[in-house]
């Protein structure tokens, strides 16, 4: 294993502890219920981009770990909302029963709801940092997840099933549905290190573009290609509820192609940067290389 590959497990193990701790004891139905949404075996991809952004930006460690712990819980609430009826009604997250299978609905959207809450809780109160910093934090966090960003593209989703988009409107929605919370990790990684650089923030800013997309296609294409064992989830859902997708639009090997200039984009990106990006580097290549 590579010093970078070492450096990214241990990080991981260090912040499975960290969210454990952040999130309230199982003391009742909602709270179990929370920790049942959270403690599931996820990537933590957000997080580590927080990590890597921060730490090759020299951030102090006890903000980053805030700023990580606020990013995968409004991703963790945004999965447990996606899986209800009312959306993309699933059974299957991270290989168990979705939160509204495993308690019900109503547990599981105040579950959604309790978690967000819990993000914005945790960047108010940190610990050591200065104000404006947190103030910073928290309205980086709340555009990508609100009505500009994750929100708005999960209602162009829900209304764009069984239509055929042209390709400017799919960009559109993922750059917002997944998008904008990826670019929202670099942002906190920047913001946390109270970086002013602007060419630094412009560049890793379309480097998470480039990743978000890129992380999409292979999204789509494990959809056709991946395993229900593999993929924690059905495969083929994305054709059965008639959703447009990148190999749909572009055809398997067009969108395939797409996927490898991007990630050359990607690294030509963090190559031109003033720092050591290895952990970056290593992390994109995970999110478009993976196989679940
Ligand atoms: C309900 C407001 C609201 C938003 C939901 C992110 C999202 C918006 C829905 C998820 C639907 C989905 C499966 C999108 C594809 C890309 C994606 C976000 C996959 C899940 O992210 P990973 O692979 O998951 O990082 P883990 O489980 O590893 O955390």
């Amino acid at each position: 294993m590579t010093d970078a590959a070492q450096k990214l497990k241990q990080l991981q193990q260090y912040f499975e502890s960290q969210i454990d701790h952040a999130l309230p004891c199982a003391s009742s139905k909602l709270t179990t219920a929370m920790r049942y949404s959270v403690l599931n075996g996820g990537k933590r991809l957000r997080p580590l981009l927080v990590y890597a952004s921060g730490i090759a930006l020299q951030a102090q460690q006890s903000i980053l770990d805030e700023a990580a712990i606020a990013v995968e819980l409004i991703h963790c609430y945004s999965l447990v909302h996606d899986d209800l009826p009312a959306m993309d009604d699933d059974d299957l997250r991270r290989g168990q029963p979705t939160c509204h299978k495993a308690f019900d609905e109503a547990t599981a959207i105040l579950v959604g709801d309790a978690l967000q809450s819990l993000a914005f809780e945790r960047l108010a109160n940190i610990q050591g940092c200065p104000a404006t910093t947190r103030i910073d934090m928290v309205a980086a966090l709340a555009e990508a997840a609100g009505a500009k960003g994750m929100v708005a593209g999960q209602c162009l989703d829900l209304e764009s099933e069984n239509k055929a988009l042209d390709f400017s409107t799919l960009q559109q929605l993922h750059q917002q549905k997944t998008g904008a919370l990826f670019s929202a990790c670099l942002k906190l990684g920047t913001i946390a290190a109270e970086c002013n650089n602007q060419e630094i923030i412009g560049t890793l800013q379309t480097w998470s573009e480039h990743l978000g997309l890129a992380f999409q296609i292979k999204d789509d294409l494990l959809d056709i290609e991946g395993t229900t064992e593999q993929l924690g989830k059905p495969r083929g859902s994305d054709t059965l509820r008639h959703k447009s997708t990148y190999p749909a639009l572009l055809g398997v090997d067009q969108a395939r192609k797409q996927l490898q200039q991007l990630q050359q984009e990607a690294q030509e990106l963090l190559d031109s940067l003033p720092f050591d990006s290895t952990l970056l580097a290593l992390l994109g290549q995970r999110m478009v290389q993976r196989d679940y």
